[in-house]
């Protein structure tokens, strides 16, 4: 059988394939993208807008006072940094290595041999927090911040209601927490212990493609602390109390207890506060 070439169907083909082409890519355009990555190589996840319940319910095995559940709800999506920022990423904005674990730092005989540049910065004050932030941000003209308590909350359940967005047991095989048996949380389990902190990404993330939001180091939010906060909470985007004197901390580090990483847990510290087991993410707002 002969195969008779036609120009004029090949045209048609081609032009046709060409609408659903440009079709496609207008369409991606429209579409925001899923991950980003930013001058510092640090890749941001976009976190849709939606609703959760904040908090921990009445019968959450230790639960504080202050974790009153309320329905919280996050009307723009956000890009998230998927990782705690690292000591390389906050050198190269800020200048220098304030960190514990480094070879400099005063931890440096846990860290011998290691290269920590991808470990999480940490002896960060809430300030030093948010100076990088306002640099990176003049650096690649977008705002990047802190992201509110609600917001780290929301990110870290991604979805989930249990006590941690891995389920309601947890152990130092999930996290860099603390290993003792007694340290875990729902089951007794004795797992690794490394008293420091390690490079970011080691373990499991969680449904939303965000690490370490247990464990590592407690980052830094961008509220105010207030022990009564949930109980008279604006339902959409809170950003926590006008004034006060500490600042908002969250998801535990390398040296505590899981039941102080649980997804509803708060900590809170001074804002000039400089400490080994505090560091922090970057939201990057969307436009
Ligand atoms: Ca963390």
């Amino acid at each position: 059988m002969r195969i008779l070439f036609v120009p004029g169907l090949l045209a048609m083909g081609l032009t046709a394939m060409g609408l659903r082409l440009s079709a496609d890519a207008a369409h991606q355009a429209k579409d925001p993208p899923k991950e980003i990555t930013n001058s510092l190589e640090m890749p941001l996840i976009r976190i849709p807008a939606g609703t959760f319940t904040m908090g921990s319910p009445a019968d959450e095995k230790h639960r504080n006072a202050d974790e009153t559940q309320h329905d919280v709800k996050i009307t723009k999506p956000f890009y998230l940094s998927v990782y705690e920022v690292t000591q390389h990423q906050y050198a190269t904005i800020m200048g220098k290595n304030p960190s514990h674990f480094c070879k400099t730092g005063g931890g440096k005989q846990q860290v011998l041999e290691r290269d920590t540049s991808h470990y999480p910065v940490e002896r960060v004050s809430w300030n030093d927090a948010v100076e990088f932030c306002k640099k990176l941000s003049a650096k690649e003209n977008k705002t990047y911040r802190l992201p509110t308590e609600a917001e780290w909350e929301y990110a870290c359940r991604a979805g989930t209601k249990t006590v941690f967005s891995a389920g309601n047991e947890f152990h130092s095989y999930l996290a860099n927490i603390n290993g003792l048996n007694y340290s875990s949380y729902g089951k007794e389990v004795s797992g690794p212990f490394y008293r420091c902190t390690r490079t970011v990404g080691e373990y499991k993330r969680n449904a939303f493609g965000l690490a370490d939001m247990h464990g590592n180091v407690q980052e830094w939010c961008a509220d105010w602390y207030g022990e009564d906060y949930y109980k008279n909470s604006p339902k959409e985007d809170p950003s926590g109390p006008k004034e006060g004197t500490e600042r908002v901390s969250r998801g535990g580090a390398w040296p505590s207890s899981a039941k102080a990483c649980r997804s509803a847990s708060r900590n809170h510290l001074a804002p000039d506060e400089k400490t080994y087991t505090t560091g922090f993410r970057v939201v990057l707002e969307t436009k």
